[in-house]
């Protein structure tokens, strides 16, 4: 294979930054886009020169037959594309994160593909972002010792509804839209979660689901990990759009903090670093390390379809963030821990 044929479906706010970081990858030729609200997708085409345009995925899907169709559509709408494209005998999809309203749905596709025997990957970036994957470099090379227990923060007070109004009207906020992020972060860092409790609320008026989380998870591993979410903080440093972690271990500790800053301390002193990354035309500043990221994670699962390579962020293993994001429902509304091999 050499060139692979795709096609976007969703011409929505984050398919111009998806569809710029595929730009940034010439073994990707997007085809043809496809958005209910056809004005929608002749934006987004003639901003990239997309060629063809589509408001009915059926007739794309019979006429360009892709090779891979990239999923960014509303989250309630992911079951039905993924569904359609299977039914196509489209080889390789790709959706955004959440991948599903539920976890009943997440499983549901899941095994739709497998059954199939096409490739399903979700695109949940958080974990490609260059200071993550810099803050585990660190870890790996063992200069803070065994990780012992770890903070991982997201407190923002972003005006996020401003560019995605629809986020005030879900049930359930901030545990899909940034817990997906920060739950697959923290089993990208520090394996998977034996069990958890959480606490979510609701700060901000006018928003129909919470804005509020916080987590303790005890890893596989007997780390305790702390998370902590929030679209409802006024602090001095907003973590909009990375995170705030520190990992402590027995040599040492791990921060990254504001300014995409990490401080590698040990017992001989505190080493800084900034973790650059380069701009790009297409991205929004505001969201540099978030839709940087995006170029990294569509590269790693290019390179799962083309054979070069492993994808981190398979259907299969997305499952298992997804599952820790509805645990954490639960055990919010239950008051209870929940343990994750018990919630299936
Ligand atoms: O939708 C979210 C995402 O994936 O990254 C940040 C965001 O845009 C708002 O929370």
């Amino acid at each position: 294979m050499g060139r692979l044929k795709f096609a976007v479906f969703g011409c929505g706010f984050w398919s111009k930054f998806q569809i710029g970081a595929w730009s940034e990858l010439k073994e990707a030729e997007l085809v043809a886009v496809y958005n209910r609200t056809r004005l929608k997708a002749e934006k987004i085409a003639g901003y990239f020169g997309v060629p063809n345009i589509y408001d009915d995925a059926e007739e794309l899907l019979r006429k360009e037959k892709p090779d891979f169709v990239d999923i960014i559509t509303d989250v309630d709408t992911h079951a039905h594309f993924v569904e359609m494209a299977v039914k196509h005998g489209v080889g390789n999809i790709i959706c955004q994160k959440p991948m599903a309203p539920d976890f009943n749905t997440a499983k549901r596709m899941v095994s739709i593909c497998r059954e199939a025997g096409a490739k399903f990957y979700v695109h949940e970036n958080y974990r490609w972002q260059a200071p993550v994957r810099r803050f585990k470099q660190i870890i790996d090379s063992g200069v803070i010792g065994k990780p012992f227990k770890a903070r991982v923060s997201f407190l923002s007070g972003f005006p996020v509804f401003e560019n995605q109004p629809f986020l005030k009207e879900l049930d359930h906020f901030i545990l899909t839209d940034m817990g997906s992020h920060v739950l697959d972060v923290i089993r990208y860092l520090f394996g998977e979660c034996e069990e958890l409790w959480c606490q979510t609320r609701a700060i901000n008026k006018g928003i129909k689901g919470e804005d509020l989380a916080v987590a303790m998870l005890r890893m596989k591993n007997g780390m305790p990990v702390y998370t902590e979410l929030s679209y409802a903080s006024v602090v001095e440093h907003d973590s909009f759009s990375t995170l705030h972690m520190l990992a402590e271990g027995e040599k040492g500790s791990v921060c990254l903090g504001p300014e995409f800053e990490i401080r590698t301390t040990t017992r001989e002193g505190t080493v800084s670093e900034i973790v650059g990354f380069p701009s790009y035309p297409w991205a929004d500043p505001d969201y540099i390390v978030n839709h940087e990221s995006g170029i990294h994670i569509n590269r790693n699962i290019l390179d799962d379809m083309l054979g070069k390579g492993k994808a981190e962020n398979t259907g299969a293993d997305n499952l298992e963030t997804v599952r820790l994001v509805w645990a954490c429902y639960e055990s919010a509304e239950n008051g209870k821990t929940v343990k994750i091999s018990e919630y299936i």
